[in-house]
Parts: C-alpha cells; sequence; structure tokens
C-alpha cells in the first residue's frame, strides 16, 4: 500500500539529466515527445501530471541495455518472470522498472507498474498506466500509419486510443511472425469487453 507521496518532490530534473545522457539522441527526443503527451493526458484524465512525467522519462532507459545485463537483472527481481520467454523486444519495460526504483528510489508502485506494463499493457490497468502506454504510440516523433487516429481517439476515450494501439501492434507482430506476448492479447481483450460494455460500438 502506498503512503501519500508529494510526488513534486521528485528530483525530475536529476532524471531527465541522467536518462538523457543514458539514450542516444533520438530515442531521448522521444522520451521528451511521450513526457509531454502523458503531462497531457494525465490533465486531462485526472492524473498526476508529476508522475505522469515521472514515468516517461524514465519508461525507456533500459532500452539500448545488452541481453545479459537485461536478464540479470529481471531474474534478479524475480526468476519466474514468464517475459524472459518472450522476445527480447519487450524486457526493457520489465528492466526499466526495477531500474526506477532501485537506482531513482521511486517507491510509487503505480508509476513502477506503469513502466514495467508499457509494451504489452496488463489486465487491470491504472489511468496511469493507460496514460503511459498511449502517450509512447502518440508522441510527435511517432508516425506509423493509423497514428493520427488513435491521436484523435486519445481527446475522446484513453480505452479506445489504447485498444487501437494494441491492434496495431498485433497487426504488425504478426505480419512480422513475431510471438505475441499473452499479456498483449490479454490487454486487447479486457479492453475489448471494456468498450462492448460501454455500448461504444
Ligand atoms: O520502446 P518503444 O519503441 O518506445 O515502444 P514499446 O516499448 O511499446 O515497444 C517496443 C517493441 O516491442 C515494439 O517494437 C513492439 C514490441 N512488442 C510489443 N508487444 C509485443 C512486442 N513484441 C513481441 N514480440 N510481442 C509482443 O507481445
Ligand atoms: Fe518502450
Ligand atoms: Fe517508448
Amino acid at each position: 500500500m502506498q503512503h501519500t507521496h508529494d510526488t513534486n518532490t521528485y528530483d525530475w530534473q536529476h532524471i531527465a539529466k541522467t536518462v538523457e545522457s543514458q539514450l542516444p539522441e533520438k530515442r531521448w527526443q522521444h522520451t521528451l515527445g511521450v513526457a509531454s503527451c502523458a503531462i497531457a493526458l494525465a490533465q486531462q484524465y485526472g492524473v498526476d501530471p508529476h508522475k505522469a512525467h515521472v514515468a516517461a522519462l524514465l519508461h525507456d532507459i533500459a532500452k539500448y541495455w545488452s541481453a545479459d545485463r537485461m536478464q540479470q537483472v529481471i531474474v534478479t527481481d524475480d526468476p519466474h518472470n514468464d517475459v524472459l520467454g518472450y522476445p527480447i523486444a519487450l524486457w526493457h519495460a520489465h528492466v526499466g522498472a526495477v531500474v526506477a526504483r532501485t537506482q531513482f528510489g521511486i517507491d510509487d508502485a503505480d508509476i513502477c507498474t506503469a513502466i514495467r506494463y508499457h509494451t504489452s499493457g496488463r489486465v487491470g490497468m491504472s489511468m496511469l498506466e493507460k496514460v503511459l502506454c498511449v502517450a509512447d504510440y502518440i508522441e510527435p516523433n511517432r508516425n506509423f500509419l493509423g497514428v493520427e487516429r488513435i491521436r484523435e481517439l486519445a481527446h475522446e476515450s484513453i480505452e479506445r486510443a489504447l485498444l487501437v494501439g494494441i491492434e496495431y501492434t498485433i497487426q504488425q507482430l504478426i505480419k512480422k511472425r513475431c510471438l505475441i506476448y499473452p499479456l498483449t492479447v490479454l490487454t486487447r481483450n479486457e479492453l475489448l469487453r471494456y468498450e462492448t460494455m460501454e455500448g461504444i460500438r
């Protein structure tokens, strides 16, 4: 259980400097784009923007780590983590969550969980988790086919935007004949059920 923490007290400037020094320029620009989108979405959907900012700054921190280094962190954190049986593209999110806690002292479980599941999503996502995932899809440097639609949807329904984003990801994975992490599918199923319940379609 989290005790109330003034997230204003997170030293985002220190975090930003450290992350910038560890990422190639292009990935840092992506990170800044995710941060601004995440702050805007947080304000729109009633999430603490300071939390969204910190989560966004750290979300891809482990993106360029070696497989060995990532594997070591994941195994130490949880030897039964099933993500190790799936492609390496998914690992940086889990590593990022551990790094946020251990190297940056982020004690907020919601922030760490948002980082951990920013690639796959998960069942029962908090609003902060949805905000980070959607910001990752729509930040200004993204230009895949359909991104404009997701940007529009983000103004109306964060769940709908996330669903369309995940469906795009799944379609790409099938095209490239990549393994799909089960949680990616479970997340999509939950969002689809939610949408049907809401009677959006
Ligand atoms: O780190 P980013 O490039 O900003 O974005 P991301 O963390 O959302 O996704 C990283 C990569 O992971 C992206 O190329 C898509 C891929 N990915 C997402 N879900 C799955 C996946 N790859 C596999 N194999 N299986 C998945 O379920
Ligand atoms: Fe990522
Ligand atoms: Fe990202």
